[in-house]
């Protein structure tokens, strides 16, 4: 039955988006690059990492990883980086009372991570708004921030259709303040950010802050919420963030009802009051055709959800270069990997961020089988395709990923000052051939067999360089 209701739902999803839709391939490189997230060295990141994870929405807050799961997925992923879930109930549990133990316990994993040489990016995770909004079906929101005015609320399948029962509506109404009754609670949400960072300014591990998971406007949707409510509150929640942290980068999220299909977003601009320039990251994520809900890759399904692969690619690096952002995708995945076409999708939207030169978070690090280990503990499916060559760091501006048979050819262009090498991560211990542009005996390159990182230092006196890894 819920198979049928999805069919029927991504069918009418699909007919809806053709007619805004040119369903063909959008130029891979488009005009001009967009910004990059650079680490201290003035390096972009690629960040290729995992969501850590669904299980800290539970009561404690926490993800169920031990330091030595950092250890495996570090050596056998190669992962550089970490979607860190965090969630406001457990950092505010009464009203301007923040719990520091919790953060200590969210410190003390975030050093596993450090230890890794693995960035992490703090998620201020949400699903239907709180536990209290719907009879515990969500998560995020701590009990004295949720209002439900004594509204009707019935949990359903797919959990994502919970988001439309009305108590759920009704809490998201009083946050946003679309009822006018509640002002306090996105000053509550600042002001719970600003003392996160506060906590996490100095930590080197940490790489930025993802302001709000998947936000929902109630009963304010796309052009009514993203322009007129969703920016100003990020503005808000980023000049709370300054006034603690100047230098971490600040992701922003479109709604997700939409772009996470692909659909257009009119998220508007968020300034950046730090000194030295813009650190926001636009974060959307992608979810075509309910591949999350039990949706599949292959007959029907797969034209509806490669049409929104093309809106996708079309829509969201559009609304990076009109926000003047980098874009790294924050969520995607969430397939089984009994799923018809698990490894082909899987395969296709990796293939998708190596053409924009995005990183990405998989969703998730949760054991079961849209993890990277099962129920047993033995690696899945995911677990085999996430690990994939990949540049974690250049020395200059991305022009080119591409990854096929064997072989990854990395292109940049040189930024002036850069002294620390383009570093490129493969999944076996056995020395890459390589080649590069660059004149003979003017670069160099030395490789990690711990690690598996090639580190290449390339001719700071050739504008663009173009590697290429077998
Ligand atoms: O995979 C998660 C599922 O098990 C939960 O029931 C659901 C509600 O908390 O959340 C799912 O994870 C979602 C994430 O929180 C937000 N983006 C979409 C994810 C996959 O549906």
């Amino acid at each position: 039955r819920v198979r049928t209701t999805l069919g029927r739902i991504t069918l009418a999803a699909a007919t809806a988006l053709a007619g805004t839709a040119t369903v063909q391939a959008a130029p891979a490189h488009a005009e001009t690059a967009l910004p990059t997230i650079t680490d201290d060295q003035g390096r972009t990141l690629i960040l290729h990492g995992l969501n850590t994870a669904s299980s800290a929405k539970g009561p404690t807050g926490l993800p169920w990883i031990s330091r030595d799961d950092v250890v495996r997925e570090a050596r056998d992923i190669g992962t550089n980086s970490v979607r860190y879930l965090i969630q406001w109930k457990n950092v505010e549990p009464r009203p301007g009372v923040y719990d520091d133990a919790y953060l200590d316990e969210v410190a003390k994993r975030v050093a596993w991570y450090g230890e890794q040489g693995m960035h992490v990016i703090l998620d201020m995770h949400q699903d239907i708004y709180g536990p209290d909004a719907c009879k515990g079906a969500g998560n995020g929101a701590p009990a004295w921030a949720t209002y439900t005015d004594g509204l009707p609320c019935t949990p359903q399948d797919p959990w994502v259709l919970t988001y439309l029962q009305p108590a759920v509506l009704r809490a998201y109404d009083n946050f946003w303040n679309n009822t006018g009754k509640h002002p306090e609670l996105m000053e509550h949400y600042a002001a719970a950010w600003r003392h996160v960072a506060q906590r996490f300014a100095d930590d080197r591990a940490v790489l930025g802050y993802d302001l709000m998971n998947e936000p929902f406007g109630g009963t304010r949707q796309f052009g009514f919420f993203e322009g007129p409510v969703l920016a100003p509150f990020y503005q808000r929640v980023v000049n709370a963030v300054r006034t603690a942290d100047r230098d971490n980068w600040v992701f922003v999220e479109p709604q997700a009802l939409g772009p996470n299909e692909g659909a257009e977003t009119s998220l508007g601009t968020v300034r950046d009051p730090r000194p030295g320039g813009p650190r926001i990251v636009f974060a959307p994520h992608f979810y075509p055709g309910g591949v999350d809900l039990g949706g599949s890759y292959d007959g029907a399904a797969k034209l509806l959800v490669q049409a929104q692969f093309a809106l996708w690619k079309r829509n969201m690096p559009a609304a990076a270069r009109r926000l003047g952002a980098p874009i790294w995708l924050g969520e995607v995945g969430g397939m089984g990997q009994d799923a018809p076409g698990a490894a082909d999708f899987t395969g296709d939207w990796l293939t998708m961020a190596d053409d924009l030169t995005m990183g990405w978070a998989y969703w998730s690090n949760d054991p079961g089988s849209s993890g990277v280990v099962d129920g047993k503990g033995n690696p899945t499916l995911f677990a085999k395709t996430l690990a994939r060559p990949y540049p974690r760091a250049v020395a200059g501006t991305p022009t080119r990923i591409s990854y096929s048979s064997g072989t990854l050819t990395v292109g940049w262009k040189t930024r002036p000052g850069i002294s620390a090498p383009t570093e490129l991560w493969f999944p076996s211990a056995t020395p890459p051939k390589v080649t590069l542009t660059d004149k003979p005996g003017t670069w160099r390159t030395q490789w990690d067999a711990t690690r598996h990182v090639l580190s290449v230092w390339a001719n700071p006196a050739e504008p663009t360089h173009t590697i290429t890894v077998h």
